[in-house]
C-alpha cells in the first residue's frame, strides 16, 4: 500500500516543472477539505504536494490561478526584499508547464505543487502571546498586501462561503432530514443558534448596507495557516485557497477562534476550552499596528463581534455536518463534528465573560 502510494505520488509530483528528485514523502494531516503532502527531495527545498478536493471547490484551475495571482502581487510589492527572505514570506507556486499551473490526473483529480518553507513551524494552539502578537502583525501586512489587488481577477471559490443567511439556510435543510438521534444530540446547541440569529447578521448586514467596505480577504485565518520560524517570528500566510472579496471582520474572527482558544477546536473536553482575552489583546495590538490606519469607525468598532460571529459560524458549519452525517469535513470518528461544534459554542460562552471589556477596547477616545 505504502509503495503504491509512493510511486503514485511520484508521478503526480514529477508531472510539475521543478527540476528535482522525489526520494519520499509524509502526510500532511491537519487540513479538514483537501489531502496534503511533504515532499522530501534530494536537494533542498522541499514541496508541498496537494490534492485540491473539487467536490468542495468547483472550480479548481481558478482557485490555483487566484493563489498564484495573490502570491505574484505579494511578491511584485516586496520586490525590494532580499530574494532569500522574500521567499520565506510569500507562497511559491510550481507550474506543470508555462501554461498549467494544475496537473489534472486520471481527467478527474486536482493537485497543486509549492515550495515548502524549510525551517518553519505551525501552530494548532496558541501557547505565548508572542506568537499572537506576530500573528495578528502577519495578517495585518497580508491584508495591506492585497489591499489594492483587483478583485475581479479573483475567482469566487465557494460563493457565499461566510454569509450567515446562507448558512442558515443549509442548517435548517440539515435539520429537516437529519435522524432523530442526531437531532436529539444537537438538541441544546440548535436553541443556541436560533437564540442568536439575529445578532448573528449584524455584520452581514453592515456589508449589504455598504457601511463595512468589501475587501481582497484570505477567509481560513485559523492560526494553523500562519507559518513562524523558530524564533516564533511570523513568517508566511499559507492556505490561499479561499482567498476572495470578504471583510475585514471574517479575517479578524477566524484568528480569534483559534489563537483565543486554549484547546483545538475538536477538543472534547469542555473543561480545558476557555477564551484567551490576553491573546486577544496581543493580536488586537499586532493587528492594529498595521491596520489602524485602514479601518473605518465601523469596521473598528465591530472586531469584537467578528470575533463572535466567525466562532459562531463555524459552530453552525460544523454542527450542520453533523446534521448531514458529516459529508463535509473530514472526520476521524463517529461525533466528531458534533464535539467540534460544542467546543465552538463553549468558546463562545466564554467570550461573552470578556465582552464588554473586548469593545472598551476599541472605543473611539
Ligand atoms: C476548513 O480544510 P481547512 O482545514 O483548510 C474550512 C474552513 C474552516 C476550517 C475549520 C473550504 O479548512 O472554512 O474554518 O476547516 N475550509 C473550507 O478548521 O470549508
Ligand atoms: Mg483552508
Amino acid at each position: 500500500m505504502v509503495g503504491n502510494k509512493t510511486n503514485e505520488l511520484k508521478g503526480i509530483f514529477d508531472a510539475f516543472d521543478h527540476g528535482t528528485q522525489f526520494m519520499g514523502f509524509k502526510e500532511l494531516t491537519s487540513g479538514h477539505i483537501n489531502d496534503t503532502y511533504l515532499i522530501e527531495t534530494s536537494q533542498k527545498p522541499y514541496y508541498i504536494l496537494q490534492r485540491i478536493n473539487h467536490n468542495i471547490f468547483k472550480d479548481v484551475p481558478g482557485l490555483v490561478q487566484n493563489k498564484v495571482y495573490v502570491s505574484e502581487h505579494i511578491k511584485n510589492k516586496l520586490r525590494h526584499l532580499p530574494a532569500n527572505i522574500l521567499q520565506r514570506k510569500v507562497l511559491t507556486f510550481i507550474p506543470v508547464n508555462e501554461n498549467k499551473l494544475y496537473y489534472l490526473q486520471q481527467n478527474e483529480t486536482y493537485w497543486n505543487l509549492m515550495v515548502f518553507i524549510d525551517d518553519s513551524l505551525t501552530y494548532e494552539t496558541v501557547k505565548d502571546k508572542e506568537i499572537a502578537y506576530e500573528g495578528g502583525l502577519l495578517l495585518g501586512e497580508f491584508l495591506n498586501l492585497t489591499s489594492d489587488f483587483d478583485a475581479a481577477k479573483l475567482t469566487e471559490v465557494i460563493p457565499k462561503f461566510h454569509d450567515m443567511s446562507y448558512r442558515f439556510e443549509q442548517f435548517d435543510q440539515a435539520m429537516k432530514k437529519a435522524s432523530s438521534d442526531r437531532l436529539k444530540q444537537a438538541d441544546i446547541y440548535i436553541k443556541k443558534i436560533n437564540d442568536l440569529k439575529d445578532e448573528m447578521h449584524i455584520l452581514q448586514n453592515l456589508k449589504e448596507s455598504g457601511q463595512i467596505p468589501l475587501r481582497v480577504t484570505h477567509n481560513d485565518t485559523k492560526i494553523s495557516n500562519t507559518l513562524f520560524d523558530k524564533n516564533q517570528k511570523g513568517l508566511c500566510i499559507i492556505d490561499t485557497d479561499t482567498v476572495m472579496p470578504g471583510i475585514v471582520h471574517y479575517d479578524f474572527g477566524d484568528a480569534i477562534r483559534t489563537i483565543c482558544n486554549t484547546a483545538a477546536e475538536d477538543e472534547k473536553n469542555l473543561d480545558k476550552v476557555h477564551f484567551n482575552f490576553t491573546f486577544y489583546k496581543a493580536y488586537l495590538k499586532g493587528f492594529l499596528g498595521e491596520m489602524e490606519d485602514s479601518l473605518n469607525e465601523i469596521e473598528l468598532k465591530y472586531l469584537p463581534l467578528a470575533a463572535k460571529t466567525m466562532i459562531f459560524i463555524m459552530g453552525l458549519r460544523f454542527l450542520t455536518d453533523y446534521l448531514n452525517n458529516d459529508i463535509y469535513y473530514k472526520t476521524a470518528y463517529t461525533d466528531h463534528n458534533l464535539v467540534r461544534a460544542k467546543n465552538q459554542f463553549k468558546l463562545i460562552d466564554s467570550l461573552m465573560e470578556v465582552y464588554d471589556e473586548m469593545c472598551d477596547l476599541v472605543k473611539p477616545n
